[in-house]
């Protein structure tokens, strides 16, 4: 049977649309942001025939994944370009049984290659795959009130989670988890990789300061969803600074009384006065 054009599949104009509104944003200047979306082989195979135009090392041991289909953004690509070179600043690899390579089976056109996050984002999979067997998405990008914050604000993660949880309402159901922050590290290495993926196990959120934030979540519109509610958060946050301060706020008991409402279990030492 004839496959379909690879550019019409679901999961492209899913990358498509949510690369757009990142950019639009404000959230991917030039470079900025990566995305990774597991891909499951009966849907590749819809559009494309499985057949390996080049193979790419992986600096770690990724065997985990092996077999595994992802689609994923370039590495030095553009998110304001996606929309129109799909075949340019995309790529659908798959990693290789051994672990070590990644093959590209569409995409990366002209010598492109993955993300220079890929570790992080392959180390985030492994890890959300265990606490989620339904997990498919690692997002990346530079969301500027959630940058400015991590100059401003304590970066304990506690303290952090607990401002964002109470700058709207509705954060601490989007984010009961609550959101990780790790060390500065240079980015691309596998150590940032290793530190976020670490934080990956309790958390769907986890800063970078000075930098950006990676999401995790099972579609495209809930991880982008999650990062827009804490860049929200973040933006209220700075207002309210910029208007002098709080007067009033959400109180812990007003937090908890959501957490009950909605079914969702606040992440431990968050809130004061914990009931058990
Ligand atoms: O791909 O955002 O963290 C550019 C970046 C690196
Ligand atoms: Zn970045």
């Amino acid at each position: 049977m004839r496959k379909k054009l690879v550019d019409t599949a679901p999961f492209i104009q899913e990358m498509i649309e949510t690369a757009t509104n990142l950019y639009r944003l404000g959230w991917d200047e030039r470079n900025g942001g990566n995305i990774s979306y597991l891909l499951q082989e009966d849907e590749v195979q819809q559009y494309l025939d499985i057949d390996v135009k080049r193979k790419v090392k992986i600096a770690f041991d990724a065997s985990e994944l092996a077999g595994r289909f992802f689609l994923v953004t370039g590495s030095g690509k553009y998110f304001k370009n996606i929309k129109d070179h799909p075949e340019i600043n995309l790529g659908i690899i798959r990693i290789t049984e051994e672990g070590n390579q990644y093959e590209i089976l569409w995409g990366f056109e002209n010598d492109g290659v993955a993300t220079s996050e890929l570790p992080t984002h392959l180390m985030n999979h492994i890890q959300r795959l265990k606490a989620d067997e339904k997990h498919r998405v690692i997002m990346h990008c530079h969301a500027t009130n959630l940058i400015a914050m991590t100059f401003t604000h304590s970066l304990n993660e506690k303290d952090i989670t607990k401002t964002l949880w109470e700058m709207c309402t509705e954060c601490i159901v989007v984010f009961p988890d609550g959101v990780g922050v790790i060390p500065w590290i240079v980015p691309g290495t596998n150590e940032i990789g290793e530190e976020t993926a670490e934080k990956m196990k309790q958390v769907r959120l986890v800063l970078w300061p000075h930098h950006g934030i990676f999401g995790a979540g099972t579609t495209m519109d809930e991880t982008f969803g999650l990062i827009e509610t804490a860049e929200k958060a973040a933006q209220v946050y700075t207002t309210v600074c910029a208007q002098g301060g709080k007067r009033q706020t959400i109180t812990d008991e007003q937090l908890r009384e959501l957490a009950k409402a909605f079914n969702v279990v606040p992440r431990e030492g968050v809130l004061f006065r914990e009931s058990n």
